[in-house]
């Protein structure tokens, strides 16, 4: 086994050894956070679509953005022209990576360009970007120092959309972009057309991100024509070569077989899997980006995050919350509210969540879910507030004199008994009243 002293080749046999590291595994919870110039419309009807796609539903005339841009902004506002309002104005980075921490996440993946093409960082190879447009500012730089600087614990990363929709030379959805309502041609600003998109394009910003920022999470997505071999194959020795070894990640969507771990979007596996894999989802019923359309009724609640997150971990998932800020960089409040409540939760129970592993046996049974540190600690927890007993109709490794905890709870040990394989557990009313959206039970 020779990891370490042989350089990642570009080929899918060479870079197949890769396998998502440790850290990764362990950290079960990060901040997803969708912010571009669809920040500045930031509208869909809510529930029903991604808001961060305005561009595309914007273009369909079936689409209730088209008729929505031409009410509030006129047939002659181009997408393009919402630019000048992606200002960062009150971008506060220390803020938001202080409230990824206090949201008890170990890392965030922020989009460093989506389908729109707008990076949020210094490209040489493009002047479609947040230093040379909008805020004038790299936005990418100033959220990985500040997290460098005032939470060195979170992990860095950066989502990547592969493909670009109105890049006159993308192989995806290119076309000139025009003016859905005249049909017009439009400039796609602070971009030369006339080149080869991978080679002369995609892959250098690839590189850009991967040099100039060093994260430790690459999120590809869509996957399509690329030169990912070559990036990631760099990416990977880079990681490894350095005084400081570190192990970097990437996800299944750079069009390439090679991934660490798959991303079920808006939605779970019903099951373990064994491989690593990484749900995600926004805080929003049905969007990335921000929604200003969306009323604070309709999203998630801190239970529903909790349990989910308990759900995703029991199957050797990782949680990957999104969250849409608006334009001038301020992140909502029902958002700030939703990550504090989670991470106070997690302050109490994190321990069943973080380093553990899956229960090799089974996920969950009913309201129950289970977590395992080998060694150490198995958990049960109740997605629901428990009744006077819990019960758990499968092997669970008790011993005679373990002792059964609730966390957040100072009162004395759970009774409990185990009889023909089932697990009986005694739950006093204090347990129950200590605890709020998911009851940890440690033995
Ligand atoms: C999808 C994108 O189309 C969505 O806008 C979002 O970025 C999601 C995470 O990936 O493929």
């Amino acid at each position: 086994f020779t990891l370490g002293v042989v350089d990642y080749q570009a080929t899918d046999a060479s870079l197949g050894t890769h396998e998502s590291p440790y850290w990764f595994d362990d950290a079960k919870f990060g901040i997803f956070v969708h912010w571009g110039v669809y920040s500045v419309p930031a509208w869909s009807p809510p529930g029903v679509q991604y808001a961060e796609w305005y561009w595309r539903w914007m273009e369909d005339p079936n689409n209730a953005v088209y008729g929505y841009h031409a009410q509030t902004y006129g047939k002659d506002f181009k997408y393009d022209d919402f630019i000048p309002q992606f200002t960062a104005a009150k971008f506060d980075p220390k803020a938001w990576v202080r409230l990824f921490q206090a949201a008890g996440a170990k890392y965030y993946v922020l989009t460093s360009k989506h389908h729109e093409g707008f990076a949020l960082f210094d490209s040489k190879v493009s002047g479609r970007d947040s230093v040379d447009l909008g805020p004038h500012r790299d936005l990418v730089k100033e959220l990985f120092d500040a997290s460098r600087k005032y939470t060195p614990d979170l992990r860095n990363g950066l989502y990547f959309s592969m493909p670009e929709w109105y890049n006159p030379d993308s192989p995806w959805m290119g076309h000139a972009p025009k003016n859905p309502y005249t049909g017009a041609a439009e400039p796609y600003t602070g971009y030369q057309a006339g080149r080869d998109f991978v080679h002369d394009y995609q892959a250098p910003q690839m590189h850009e991100i991967v040099n100039q920022y060093d994260p430790d999470v690459i999120w590809c997505d869509i996957g399509g024509a690329n030169d990912s071999r070559t990036v990631m194959a760099d990416y990977f020795n880079r990681a490894k070569n350095r005084p400081n070894p570190k192990d970097v990640t990437v996800d299944d969507r750079c069009g390439i077989p090679t991934h660490d771990y798959t991303t079920p979007e808006y939605t779970t596996y019903p099951d373990t899997v064994v491989q690593k894999w990484e749900a995600s989802r926004g805080l929003d019923p049905r969007s990335y980006g921000y929604n200003k359309a969306t009323p604070d009724s309709m999203y998630m609640t801190a239970d529903q995050v909790v349990d989910t997150l308990v759900d995703i971990t029991s199957k050797n998932g990782n949680f990957l919350l999104d969250i849409g800020p608006r334009a001038d960089g301020t992140i909502p409040e029902i958002m700030r509210t939703r990550l504090t409540e989670t991470g106070d939760w997690l302050k109490a129970n994190g321990e069943s969540v973080y380093g553990t592993t899956y229960w090799s046996r089974m996920a969950g049974q009913g309201a129950l879910r289970f977590s395992v540190k080998p060694n150490e600690a198995f958990y049960i927890t109740s997605l629901e507030r428990p009744g006077d007993q819990i019960v758990v109709d499968a092997p669970v490794p008790i011993r005679p004199g373990d002792r059964v905890t609730v966390l957040g709870y100072q009162g004395p040990d759970l009774k409990w008994t185990q009889q023909n394989g089932k697990l009986t557990i005694q739950v006093p009313e204090a347990a129950k009243s200590a605890g709020q959206y998911a009851w940890v039970l440690k033995i």
